[in-house]
C-alpha cells in the first residue's frame, strides 16, 4: 500500500496519479538528483508562516507514496539574515533542501528568480517586496463583471507590474453569466483593443473555459485579481479533481473575508509542464521599484504619442504640447486608463 503522508494541505496530491504510482514496477524508484552536499532540490509549492512545503524535483507522480515527496521546511538560519525584508522564500522558488527524516527538511539555498509576480509590501512603510508568485511565465489577472464589480484601477496597476517585470499577462472577465457576455466586453473590450487577451469566462456556466485550459496549458501560471472574483472557482471549472475550496458570495462582500488563505501551486495532469497558482485575493497592490519616470511606457497605448510631446522628459501630466493627452483628449487613448497612469503617477491608489 502507498503510505499516506498526513502533511496538512498535501490533499490534491494523494490523489495525483494513483494509478501510475500502483501500476510503478519497484525498478522505478526514485533517483533525486543529488549535489555533492546532498542537497534536494525542489519547488516551493505553499507557504505558511515560517514554514514552506517544497515538492522534491522528479516526485510530483506519486513515487514516494501517492502524494510523492513533499516536505515542510523552514528555511536555514543564515539565509534569514542574508536577505533582509524582501521575501525570502516565496510559493514557485526553486530551493535546494537537506532533508531532515521522511517528511521535514531545511531550506539551504534559493536559486535566483527568473521571473515574478510582486507588489509593495502592505503594512510596512520602508520599500519592500511582497512576491505574489516566483518564477512565474504569465500572469492570468482575474476580475468579475459583477459581484464584486471590477476594480478597473487594480487591474490597471496589475498590468503596469506585468509590463515592468516582462510578464505577459491575460485578462480573464469572470462571472459573464450573471451579465452576459455584452455587458462584459463594454467593460473589459477597451483592454483588447490595446493588445492584451481577454477571455470571457463563467466558471458557473462553463463558457470561456477551454479557451482558459489551452492558454495554461505548458506553461507557469499565476491567477491573481481581488477576493470572490473566482479564481478558485475558475481553477475548479478547469481541473474539477483540485477540488479548492471556493467562498461564499455574502462572506466575501459583506464581510470582506478571503477564502484562499495562502498562495498554493499546483501541478496539473495536462501537457508535459502545466503549473497554476491559486491566490489570496488581494486588497492593496502598491507598486514595488517602478520608477515614475518610466510609467508611460508600461502603459502601451502610449507608445505611438510619448515620442511625440514637446518636452523630451515629458510627465504627460501638466506639460504644455503632451502628445498622450492630445490623444487622450482626441479619443485615442482611454480616459480611465489615462487617469490611472496620472494616480500612479502621483503615488495615489
Ligand atoms: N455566478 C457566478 N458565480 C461565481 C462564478 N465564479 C465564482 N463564483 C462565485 O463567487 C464566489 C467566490 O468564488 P471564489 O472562487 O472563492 O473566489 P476567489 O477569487 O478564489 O476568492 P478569494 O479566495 O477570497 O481570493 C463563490 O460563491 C463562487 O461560487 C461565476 O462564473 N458565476
Ligand atoms: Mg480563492
Ligand atoms: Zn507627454
Amino acid at each position: 500500500m502507498a503510505e499516506r503522508q498526513n502533511i496538512p494541505g498535501s490533499e490534491y496530491e494523494e490523489f495525483e496519479d494513483l494509478q501510475e504510482y500502483f501500476e510503478a514496477p519497484r525498478t522505478r524508484k526514485p533517483k533525486p538528483k543529488r549535489t555533492s552536499d546532498d542537497l534536494l532540490p525542489g519547488v516551493v509549492v505553499r507557504a505558511r508562516g515560517h514554514h514552506f512545503d517544497v515538492q522534491i524535483e522528479g516526485t510530483e507522480n506519486g513515487r514516494h507514496g501517492a502524494s510523492g515527496d513533499v516536505r515542510v521546511c523552514e528555511v536555514r538560519g543564515r539565509l534569514l539574515q542574508e536577505r533582509g525584508r524582501d521575501t525570502l522564500v516565496a510559493v514557485g522558488d526553486r530551493v535546494w533542501v537537506k532533508p531532515d527524516g521522511a517528511r521535514r527538511g531545511l531550506i539551504e539555498r534559493v536559486d535566483e528568480r527568473h521571473s515574478v509576480l510582486s507588489r509593495q509590501h502592505p503594512g510596512v512603510s520602508v520599500p519592500a517586496e511582497d512576491v505574489i508568485l516566483a518564477n512565474p511565465d504569465q500572469a492570468l489577472l482575474v476580475f468579475s463583471v459583477t459581484q464584486p464589480e471590477p476594480h478597473l484601477r487594480m487591474l490597471d496597476r496589475f498590468l503596469v507590474i506585468a509590463e515592468a517585470n516582462e510578464l505577459p499577462a491575460i485578462i480573464c472577465a469572470n462571472k459573464i453569466d450573471l451579465t452576459g457576455e455584452d455587458h462584459a466586453a463594454s467593460i473589459f473590450g477597451r483592454y483588447a483593443e490595446i493588445g492584451y487577451r481577454v477571455i470571457y469566462a463563467s466558471a458557473e456556466t462553463g463558457a470561456g473555459i477551454a479557451e482558459l485550459k489551452a492558454q495554461l496549458t505548458d506553461t507557469i501560471t499565476v491567477l491573481a485579481g481581488p477576493s470572490g472574483v473566482g479564481k478558485s472557482s475558475l481553477l475548479n471549472a478547469i481541473h474539477p479533481a483540485l477540488n479548492i475550496q471556493v467562498g461564499d458570495l455574502r462572506e466575501v462582500l459583506d464581510k470582506g473575508r478571503h477564502t484562499t488563505r495562502a498562495a498554493r501551486l499546483f501541478r496539473l495532469p495536462f501537457g508535459t509542464r502545466t503549473y497554476v497558482a491559486d491566490t489570496p485575493g488581494i486588497r492593496e497592490l502598491g507598486l514595488y521599484e517602478i520608477d515614475p519616470q518610466n510609467l508611460g511606457f508600461y502603459f502601451r497605448e502610449f507608445a505611438p504619442y510619448i515620442h511625440e510631446c514637446r518636452f523630451p522628459n515629458c510627465t504627460h501630466d501638466h506639460e504644455p504640447g503632451c502628445a498622450v493627452r492630445a490623444a487622450v483628449d482626441e479619443g485615442k487613448i482611454d480616459g480611465e486608463r489615462y487617469e490611472s497612469y496620472v494616480r500612479l503617477l502621483h503615488g495615489e491608489e
